[in-house]
Order: C-alpha cells, then sequence, then structure tokens
C-alpha cells in the first residue's frame, strides 16, 4: 500500500475550512502522511463577509524551518503549495522545492489568488507574478479562469468557449508546467468542470454546476486531487475524483444558509474514502 510523505505549504485561516484546515484532514483521509508549512496565520480567510481578520505572516520563519529538516535528513515525496503569505515567499519555496524533494518528488502548484475575475484582498499583481514564475518548476498546476488570466495576462471572460479555454491552457503551459488542470470551466449554462491538460493531450470533465458561491472550494478540489493523484491514479482520473469530492461536499452545504464561509467536506470524506479504494 502505497504510503507517501508530503508538504503543504499555504496559510493557516484558523476558521474559513480552507487551506491547511481543509488539506489536512483530506490529505491524511487520503492515506498520506501530511507536514505543513504555514505561510501565514489568519484568524479568518479573507473572502466573503469577514472583515477585520487578523493576519500574520511567517514569511521569516520559512528558512528556519527548511534548515531545521536540513538537519534532519528529511524529504518528501511531494510539495503541494497553495496561498501563501507574502510575494518574497515564493523565493523561499523554489528553495523548498530544490532541497526538500525527493528524486523524482511532485510538485503541485494550486496558484490560491482569486475567484470571478478578482484578486483575494490583499494580493496583487507582484505576487500573481511570484506564483506564475513557481509554475515553471511544478509537475502540475490547478487554477481556476481567474487565477489562469491573472498569471497569463489573458483577459478575463465569464463565459468559455473551446477557443478561449485552448489560449488560456497555451499560456498556461507555456509558464512552464507539465499538466494544467483548469477548474470551473463551464460551455453551457448548468454544468461546469476542469480541462486537463498533458503535452498535448486534453480531456474534459463536465459535471453540474451549482449555483450558489462557496469560499475553500478551490482548496478542497485541489486537495482531494492531490490526494488521488498522489495514490497512483491518473492525471484525468484524479481530476474526476476531486470534482466529484467537491461538488459532494457543495450538496452536503447547500441546505443550511448559514453555512456560507466554506464548506462541509467533512461530511464527504467517506465518499472520497470508499471511491479511491474502488479505483485503486
Ligand atoms: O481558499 C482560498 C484562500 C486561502 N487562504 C486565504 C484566503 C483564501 C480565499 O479567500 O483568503 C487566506
Amino acid at each position: 500500500m502505497s504510503y507517501k510523505r508530503l508538504l503543504t505549504v499555504q496559510d493557516i485561516s484558523c476558521l474559513g475550512q480552507c487551506s491547511v484546515t481543509a488539506a489536512l484532514p483530506i490529505l491524511s483521509a487520503c492515506g498520506h502522511e501530511t507536514c505543513i508549512i504555514p505561510s501565514a496565520v489568519l484568524s479568518t480567510h479573507t473572502g466573503g463577509s469577514f472583515t477585520g481578520y487578523t493576519f500574520r505572516d511567517l514569511t521569516e520563519d520559512l528558512p528556519a524551518i527548511c534548515r531545521h529538516w536540513l538537519r534532519q535528513g528529511v524529504s518528501f515525496d511531494a510539495v503541494y503549495t497553495g496561498y501563501l503569505g507574502s510575494t518574497r515567499q515564493a523565493a523561499y519555496v523554489r528553495e523548498i522545492f530544490q532541497t526538500l524533494l525527493k528524486p523524482g518528488g511532485k510538485i503541485v502548484v494550486d496558484p490560491a489568488m482569486g475567484d470571478n475575475g478578482q484578486l483575494y484582498a490583499g494580493l496583487d499583481a507582484r505576487y500573481a507574478q511570484a506564483i506564475a514564475g513557481l509554475c515553471a518548476g511544478a509537475d502540475v498546476i490547478l487554477p481556476n479562469i481567474t487565477e489562469a488570466c491573472l498569471m497569463t495576462g489573458l483577459e478575463y471572460r465569464e463565459q468559455a468557449d473551446e477557443a478561449y479555454t485552448a489560449r488560456l491552457l497555451s499560456a498556461l503551459l507555456d509558464l512552464g508546467a507539465k499538466s494544467v488542470v483548469l477548474t470551473g470551466v463551464s460551455y453551457e449554462p448548468g454544468t461546469t468542470g476542469v480541462l486537463v491538460r498533458s503535452g498535448s493531450e486534453q480531456r474534459y470533465y463536465q459535471h453540474k454546476h451549482i449555483p450558489r458561491m462557496f469560499h475553500g472550494t478551490g482548496d478542497v478540489y485541489a486537495s482531494g486531487f492531490v490526494g488521488a493523484w498522489l495514490k497512483g491514479l491518473g492525471l484525468f482520473e484524479a481530476a474526476k475524483i476531486a470534482a466529484d469530492f467537491t461538488v459532494d461536499a457543495i450538496r452536503y452545504t447547500l441546505d443550511d444558509p448559514e453555512h456560507w464561509y466554506g464548506v462541509k467536506f467533512e461530511l464527504a470524506l467517506p465518499g472520497l474514502i470508499d471511491r479511491l479504494r474502488a479505483e485503486l
């Protein structure tokens, strides 16, 4: 049975069901040892109606944590990065890729930085460019359409068509990533999906679009993808499983109007585990 040691670098939003508080339980449920480097600690995520959140940037802690691990001889089968605490952190993360990965270890970059055509509060164009730079060394990147535009400079469109997504995918591959999983690709009303491109091969998985906006679904998706892919599933299979898992998490949340800041992905974990058992 495969048992991988992963490192995820992203923030701790203490309340909000995103970033590390989603990645840790999801990756653990998939059966991976999951180590973390918190990029920042926030009282909540920065989205929705949250205002006045605390934000502690942990940039200065990154090199010290890495040096300690290097002295201990620790290395990882994969590094998965998400929301970083500063633009400067991208350089430290690049060092992590170079020094803490086992030979043949995988790099997954979730360029978590925006949605609906906008950057998240507090992030700027320099941040987007720094994360675009990180994509150069990645095995897989998982942007939504907003993030794809912010990193490549292409215009954001609410309505995608195949010519538009083809341009996005080729601009994303030009950043230097081996494979791209582009999320939130909707060609027809009522549906959305993920577009998976690896080299010249491209496949689309379409599923139902649930017309309500939830925060943290990108993180839930990316963690489900990383969990499934690193179990040994193919890129497209992992992208599909993560999509179904995210839709399930949204379904479990829909009947609770009070629960606006995240999705109840915890309720969808047993289904994810069953699916992995069935497919492996
Ligand atoms: O889910 C993405 C995310 C992660 N981390 C922080 C955020 C957001 C989205 O708003 O604010 C701190």
